[in-house]
C-alpha cells in the first residue's frame, strides 16, 4: 500500500524521482549519495520497470546478464551472481529487487503511486507533483525515468472490450499463472516478446495461431549456463568488460568489424557469418562488420544467409517464405533473440498468419476476424509493443512555463537539450528520454543519472534553484541527432525508434544513434564549459 512519502507537502523536495527500473534506482541512489533529500514514485506494486512488467514467459535478457546490470557500487558486482549469460525475467527482478535491499533504497521509495501531472511554478521555483491518488508533493528537481518502453500499444481495431476469452499483453503481464494448456491461443506481433513467447505458449497451447504483421530477422541467442569458475572470471574482468561497454557505440561488451565484409569472398563471408549464428547473444548484429549497417549489398549478403537458416529450420517452404522479411535488412530493426522459435511451425497445431495476406478486421466475442475468416479462441496475447519513448510522457500532465504542456512542446516529435532538458521546462531532466539512449540502456542512463546528480550538487553548492535550457539549444542537439542517424540504413526503416509503429503517430526520431562514447563526451562538454546550452540563475 502507498505510503505517506507523496503527501507531505510542508518541505519541498531536493528532487524527485518518478520511476523504479533500472535507471531511476540507479538516480535515486546517486542523489541520495550525494546528500540530497530525494524520493521516488514508482506505478507498479514493486521496482524492476521493464522487468517488473514484462513478466511473460521466456523474457529474458538480449544484453549479457553483468553488461545490462550495475557496475557501481562494486559490492553490487561482488554479491550478486548471475545464472546465465542472459538472464530470464525472474532472476532479473530478483536482482534489482536486491539492489533496492542492498542499497536501502525502498525507504526513500514509494509504490503504487502513479504520477499524472506536474505543474511548474515560476514563483516558488518548484515543481508540484500530483498522484493518482489525489496526493501533491513539492520538489525543487523533477527527473523522470519512465522508460523508453513502457506504454504498452494494441492493434486499432475494433472490438478488443467485446473479447469473452482472456487476453494479456506482454509488457503488462499478470503477476498470477496464466495456464495455456488445452486453450486455442492467438499471439499477435512477432517482435523481440512474442519470438520469446512463442514457444512457451506452442508447449501448452491446444492450438497457437501467430498473427505476423511484419516478419523480423531472428537469430538464436545461444544462451548458456554461468559456472563458478566463469563466475569469478567474470568478477576478476569486471573492470575490462566495463571499460569495453563504456567505449563501444552501444553500451555493449561487442565491437563491430571495420574491414568491408564485400572486400571477402563468399566463402570467408559465409564462415564469419556461421560464426556469428552461433556465437551469443547480439553477436550477429553487434560484432558483424561495420558495413552491414551502412551498404545495401553488404547487408543483403547478410539476409540472404540468415533466409537459407529459416528455409532450413521450417519444414513447409510457403510458410518459411512468410517468416523472412522482404521490408527491411539486417538491423534496420533491432533483430529479436530466439531459442526455437522457427520450429514452433513444423507442429501441427501451430499456424502462421500474414496479415499482409488477410489483413484484421477485428476482435469479436469468441476471437479474431480477418478479411479471410473468423479465428475461434480462448485466449489473446498482445505481443504488439509500445508507444516507444514518448508514449509515457503521455500519461503525465507535464505543465512547464506558462502553463504550456510538454506534449505540445513535442508535438512535432521530441525535442530536448542533451536528451536532459526540455525548453520552457526548468529542473525538470530526463534519464532515458528521447535523443538520448539507444542499444544497452543502463549504460547510457547511469552516465546522465550521474551527470543529473553532478549538476544538481553544483546548483546547489552556487545557490541556484534554477537551470533551463534555450530553444536554439534544443535546435542544436536535434540537428546533432539527426546526423547520427542520416545515411544509415536505419533511417529508411520503419521500426519503434521512429514511432511508426503506431498507427497515426507522427514519424521522429526517438533514440541517439552516435554512440555512447559521443553521447558522454557531448554531456560533459557542457558542463565543463560552464554549463554550455544551459540557464543557470
Ligand atoms: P516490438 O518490437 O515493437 O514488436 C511488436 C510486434 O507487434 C511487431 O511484430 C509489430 O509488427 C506487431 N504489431 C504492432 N502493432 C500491431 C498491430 N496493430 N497488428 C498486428 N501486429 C502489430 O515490441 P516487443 O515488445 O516485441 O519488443 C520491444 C523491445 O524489447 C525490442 O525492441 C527489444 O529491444 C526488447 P511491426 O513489425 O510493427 O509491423
Amino acid at each position: 500500500m502507498p505510503d505517506n512519502i507523496a503527501t507531505s507537502t510542508d518541505e519541498p523536495l531536493d528532487a524527485l524521482v518518478v520511476g523504479a527500473g533500472i535507471s531511476g534506482l540507479y538516480q535515486l541512489y546517486a542523489l541520495r549519495t550525494a546528500g540530497l533529500k530525494v524520493r521516488l514514485l514508482e506505478a507498479g506494486s514493486g521496482v524492476g520497470g521493464t522487468w517488473f512488467w514484462n513478466r511473460y514467459p521466456g523474457a529474458r535478457f538480449d544484453s549479457e546478464s553483468y553488461t545490462y546490470a550495475y557496475f557501481f557500487p562494486r559490492e553490487l558486482v561482488n554479491e550478486w551472481t548471475w545464472s546465465e549469460e542472459f538472464a530470464g525475467q525472474p532472476e532479473t527482478e530478483r536482482y534489482l529487487n536486491f539492489v533496492a535491499d542492498r542499497l536501502d533504497l525502498r525507504r526513500d521509495i514509494q509504490l503504487e503511486t502513479r504520477v499524472t501531472g506536474a505543474r511548474w511554478s515560476e514563483a516558488e521555483r518548484l515543481w508540484t507533483v500530483t498522484t493518482e491518488h489525489g496526493a501533491t508533493v513539492r520538489t525543487r528537481f523533477l527527473i523522470t525515468a519512465l522508460g523508453i518502453l513502457s506504454k504498452p500499444a494494441f492493434p486499432n481495431v475494433p472490438g478488443r472490450e467485446d473479447f469473452k476469452g482472456e487476453w494479456y499483453h506482454t509488457g503488462l503481464w499478470p503477476h498470477t499463472n496464466v495456464e495455456f494448456t488445452g486453450k486455442r491461443v492467438a499471439v499477435i506481433g512477432t517482435g523481440s516478446s512474442g519470438v520469446q513467447i512463442v514457444p512457451f505458449v506452442a508447449k501448452d497451447a491446444s492450438s497457437l495461431t501467430i498473427f505476423q504483421r511484419t516478419p523480423n530477422w531472428c537469430t538464436p541467442i545461444n544462451n548458456f549456463a554461468i559456472t563458478p569458475e566463469y563466475a569469478q572470471q567474470l568478477r576478476d574482468d569486471v573492470d575490462k568488460i566495463y571499460e569495453l561497454c563504456r567505449t563501444s557505440p552501444g553500451g555493449s561488451k561487442h565491437r563491430p568489424m571495420m574491414t568491408s565484409s564485400l572486400d571477402l569472398t563468399d566463402e570467408q563471408r559465409r564462415e564469419h557469418f556461421d560464426r556469428l549464428y552461433q556465437a551469443p547473444g547480439l553477436s550477429m548484429a553487434l560484432a558483424n562488420f561495420r558495413d552491414i549497417a551502412l551498404d545495401r549489398t553488404a547487408n543483403a549478403n547478410l539476409t540472404a544467409y540468415i533466409a537459407e537458416k529459416i528455409r532450413a529450420r521450417v519444414d513447409d517452404p510457403a510458410v518459411a517464405e512468410k517468416l523472412i522479411p522482404t521490408d527491411h535488412g539486417f538491423g534496420q530493426k533491432r533483430p529479436p533473440l530466439e531459442n526455437g522459435y522457427y520450429e514452433v511451425f513444423n507442429q501441427p497445431h501451430v499456424e502462421l498468419i500474414s496479415l499482409a495476406d488477410e489483413p484484421m478486421v477485428r476482435i469479436t466475442e469468441t476471437g479474431i476476424e480477418t478479411t479471410k475468416g473468423h479465428y475461434e479462441l480462448d485466449m489473446i496475447i498482445f505481443g504488439t509493443g509500445f508507444e516507444a519513448v514518448t508514449g509515457s510522457y503521455r500519461a503525465i500532465d507535464i505543465r512547464g512555463i506558462d502553463d504550456r504542456p510538454l506534449l505540445d512542446h513535442w508535438d512535432n516529435g521530441p525535442r530536448t537539450y542533451l536528451g536532459l532538458q526540455a525548453e520552457g521546462f526548468p529542473n525538470l531532466f530526463f534519464v532515458g528520454g528521447p535523443q538520448s539512449t539507444a542499444g544497452n540502456i543502463p549504460r547510457f542512463t547511469e552516465v546522465q543519472a550521474d551527470w543529473v546528480t553532478r549538476c544538481i550538487a553544483h546548483l546547489t553548492a552556487q545557490g541556484h534553484t534554477r537551470i533551463g535550457t534555450s530553444a536554439a539549444a534544443e535546435e542544436e542537439w536535434n540537428e546533432h541527432v539527426l546526423s547520427g542517424i542520416r545515411g544509415t540504413l536505419q533511417e529508411t526503416a520503419e521500426s519503434w525508434s521512429f514511432g511508426s509503429n503506431v498507427e497515426g503517430r507522427k514519424r521522429a526520431y526517438l533514440l541517439y544513434a552516435g554512440g555512447l562514447p559521443t553521447y558522454r563526451d557531448k554531456i560533459t562538454e557542457a558542463e565543463s564549459a560552464d554549463y554550455k546550452g544551459f540557464e543557470l540563475s
